[in-house]
């Protein structure tokens, strides 16, 4: 197996047994508008090291998949035209030599292969509205059932079918940790309407968890940490319903499919509230990468 490339710093964290964070990039190049995304990107990055970890942001560099980049390789990836990569277009990129943006899935493989097991993001891919006509299941839920991640994020994003989604990842067997809460948060909003079964009150907790899983042999599967936003900083849910099932219709009427669904919707959300689903989406991924890097930090002193 080829590993993928790891940026010094990261092989260097990894091999002194540091603390390490995973972050995805098509969040940065499909589901945040330039110039605000490159912005968020190196962000992402200060957070992580201030709460004591390395960040690995995971991208594909010419057909290279890579597990931390160099300042220019961020501005690349965080420029116009990069594709989505899934984990099903990592061969063909690493063929074709092409740069491009890893989602959730392949974020998660390349993660796993490096040897790191925290993972942050906004919102999980899951289960589309009107699956049962169109079969768009985000690759995102059975790749974390066999990949050994830990994923933290405001639950999935609130454009999909949560419901199905919570079922699809109960059947691949998915865990769920609810962090300070035991509902299950809705991306922009801070409660989806559906309760989990399982929380975690301090990272210390989280880690504690994680440690579990591995004892018991589990280790190569995924589990979903569920950070809500406070309430106070969620998108106003009126206007989250209303913008949803005009994004739902325009999708409709335009033929939006496949890989192109989430990111439509995630712009025409940020464009019909005047950006401020940017702000709570940016909100989003950064208190998820915060509390990733603490999970992170609490797992390297138990060890
Ligand atoms: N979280 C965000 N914004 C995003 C995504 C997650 O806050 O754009 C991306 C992730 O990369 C996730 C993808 O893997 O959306 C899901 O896409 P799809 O539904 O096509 O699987
Ligand atoms: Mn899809």
């Amino acid at each position: 197996v080829t590993r993928p490339r790891t940026s010094d710093e990261v092989a260097a964290a990894l091999a002194a047994g540091r603390a390490v964070v995973a972050l995805e990039t098509t969040l940065i190049a499909h589901g945040l508008p330039a110039p605000r995304n490159l912005e968020v990107a190196r962000r992402l990055e200060t957070l992580v090291a201030s709460e004591g970890a390395v960040a690995a942001t995971v991208a594909v560099i010419d057909g290279v998949p890579a597990v931390g980049l160099s300042a220019g390789e961020l501005e690349r990836v965080a420029s116009a035209g990069v594709p989505k990569l899934g984990v099903r277009d990592l061969p063909m990129a690493a063929a074709l030599r092409v740069t491009g943006a890893t989602t959730v899935a392949s974020t998660a493989v390349l993660a796993s292969l490096a040897g790191i097991t925290l993972f942050a993001t906004g919102g999980l891919g899951g289960v589309h509205r009107g699956a049962a006509e169109t079969f768009d299941e985000s690759n995102d839920l059975t790749t974390l059932a066999r990949t050994g991640v830990a994923v933290v994020c405001a639950g999935v994003k609130s454009v999909l079918d949560v419901g199905a989604t919570l079922e699809r990842l109960e059947t691949l067997g998915v865990g769920v940790l609810g962090y300070g809460t035991d509902v299950f948060p809705g991306f922009y909003l801070s409660d989806s309407g559906h309760r989990l079964d399982w929380v975690a009150e301090t990272p210390e907790a989280v880690a504690e968890v994680l440690v579990a899983r591995a004892g018991l042999g589990l280790g190569d599967r995924g589990v979903v940490v569920a950070n809500p936003l406070p309430p106070t900083e969620q998108l106003d849910p009126r206007l989250h319903e209303e913008v949803l099932s005009e994004g739902l219709r325009l999708a409709g009427e335009a033929g939006v499919r496949g890989k192109d669904v989430t990111p439509f919707l995630l712009a025409h959300f940020h464009e019909r509230t005047a950006g401020a689903s940017l702000d709570v989406n940016v909100a989003i991924v950064e208190r998820n990468a915060v509390l990733a890097a603490r999970v992170a930090r609490a797992l390297v002193e138990r060890a």
